[in-house]
């Protein structure tokens, strides 16, 4: 019986993705059925996704996916953070604004304004970032006009089934949903200006969100059911941690570090704050107190940029074991720095951070690679130091998961810096905890499965590769 088969429908900043994850006696596996790219768009009013090709990518994915397997039961959908749609009766009015669009100033400055950031941050727990929904909101000038805004994997579940839902970890994003109770905050919305009925209910992950409609049952070729996951993608992956001790800390790196610890309670103190970490929900009610480090978006808009110059593709691999021996003295930048928050040359502005910093500007590319590399991995193991002595535990290991787990460099280099081995993988952790969550609510876990079972249960399955920390670095 404890068995069967879901698509996960799991969309990155960079690509996204639909699998066939198959789980059996505890076990699971993956099949990617569906690959395809993503990336912000230049309109006139600024950065955007391209959602409607997105959309289609998915429907695509999804029959492929059914063809593969028609023992699918159910969909679940994860994405990026923070970004949404705006429906007016029922249509979308526009696509999606990207994160890294620069409109979002003007918001914190409105938003500010009204709620200084140490009030908003005992309301919602965030750490600050320009893009939180609610300073987009305040930049948006078609938010006044619209009826219901959806965060993007609600988005895609409102276009499949017709239901509305703002799923709950992903809610905890925007920075209007109350830390302590839970709940939209209706006092936040109104001093904000916004209409409570632009936002859905809250739902948790789990619960059944509805069934595939019309067009979508008909180019799908079922009336699947679309499941509730941790539609953050961080949340997601945070589910299919290895972690078995709560003094591990995790690091969840894609283009984004995601650097933190799993919690009961949140914590919002001052120095919480002034660190500028979050707290944001995750599955179960479990509390991802983290901080977003500038991650894998570094080293590939470097790429790009490199890629642009020379006319060719770079093998990125090849690039990272060059670096790995580049031994001479690494200088290094502060990788959080807003200014390499947006699109474009990272190289040049990466030199300029270095000779601010009084430092010399590597010669080569291999060379400019591991201060990269080096950088980042600085920012990770002092985030993951500021984790410990806010929440006051003895973190003594660091798992990373996602795609920066390959990345042999970033984990060597996050063990040095950190003092304490790595524990590297699993890579497809986003995917693995959005067929986790479906599978357990179809009871494939037994009754009372915990967080805690499903990673007992995976761990065997893709376990980690160990760095220990180097004493001479
Ligand atoms: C990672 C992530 C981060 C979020 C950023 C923007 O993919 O979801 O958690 O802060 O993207 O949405």
């Amino acid at each position: 019986t404890a068995g069967g088969a879901v698509a996960a429908v799991d969309l990155g900043a960079t690509s996204g993705r639909v699998m066939i994850g198959r789980v059996s006696a505890g076990a699971l596996e993956l099949e990617q059925v569906a690959r395809f790219p993503n990336g912000p768009v230049q309109h006139n009013d600024g950065l955007h996704w391209d959602f409607t090709a997105l959309y289609e990518h998915i429907v695509a994915g999804l029959a492929e996916a059914l063809r593969r397997e028609p023992s699918i039961a159910s969909i679940g959908i994860d994405s990026w953070a923070v970004d949404y749609g705006l429906l007016r009766d029922g249509e979308m009015v526009t696509e999606p604004f990207h994160y890294r669009d620069d409109r979002t100033a003007v918001g914190v400055e409105r938003v500010h304004d009204e709620l200084p950031f140490a009030d908003l941050y005992r309301r919602n727990g965030l750490q600050f970032l320009p893009f939180n929904t609610l300073y987009q909101f305040a930049a948006d000038s078609k938010v006044a006009g619209a009826d219901r805004a959806l965060l993007i994997p609600d988005l895609v579940a409102y276009l499949l089934t017709g239901a509305q839902i703002a799923e709950r970890t992903n809610a905890s994003t925007t920075g209007l949903v109350n830390v302590r109770i839970g709940e939209w905050d209706a006092d936040l919305l109104e001093r904000l200006n916004i209409s409570a009925e632009l936002l859905p209910a809250l739902v948790e992950p789990g619960a059944s969100v509805g069934r595939l409609r019309g067009d979508a049952e008909e180019r799908v070729g079922a009336p699947l059911e679309v499941i509730a996951v941790g539609s953050h993608d961080t949340a997601s992956a945070i589910v299919a941690v290895p972690m078995t001790s709560p003094n591990a800390a995790y690091i969840s790196c894609g283009t984004w570090g995601l650097v933190g610890v799993e919690l009961d309670h949140p914590v919002i103190s001052d120095a919480a704050r002034a660190a500028n970490f979050t707290n944001e929900g995750g599955v179960d009610g479990r509390v991802r107190f983290l901080h977003n480090v500038t991650g894998l978006w570094l080293l590939s808009e470097a790429v790009r940029t490199w890629e642009q110059e020379d006319g060719s593709s770079i093998h990125l691999p090849e690039l990272l074991d060059a670096a790995s021996f580049a031994t001479t003295d690494v200088p290094t930048f502060d990788a959080n720095d807003p200014r390499l928050a947006a699109p474009g040359d990272m190289p040049s502005r990466i030199a300029e951070l270095l000779r601010e910093g009084g430092q010399t500007v590597p010669k080569t590319r291999e060379a400019f690679t591991r201060t990269i590399v080096e950088s980042i991995a600085k920012a990770f193991a002092d985030a993951v130091h500021t984790a410990a002595a806010l929440t006051e535990r003895a973190i003594d290991v660091v798992h990373v998961v996602g795609g920066g787990s390959l990345n042999r460099l970033l984990c060597q280099t996050t063990a040095d810096r950190a003092g304490m081995p790595v524990l590297a993988g699993p890579v497809e952790a986003t995917a693995i905890g959005n067929v986790l969550v479906q599978a357990r609510a179809h009871g494939w876990f037994g009754p009372d499965a915990t967080l805690e079972t499903l990673r007992a249960a995976i761990a065997s399955e893709f376990s980690p590769v160990r760095y220990e920390p180097r004493g001479d670095a």
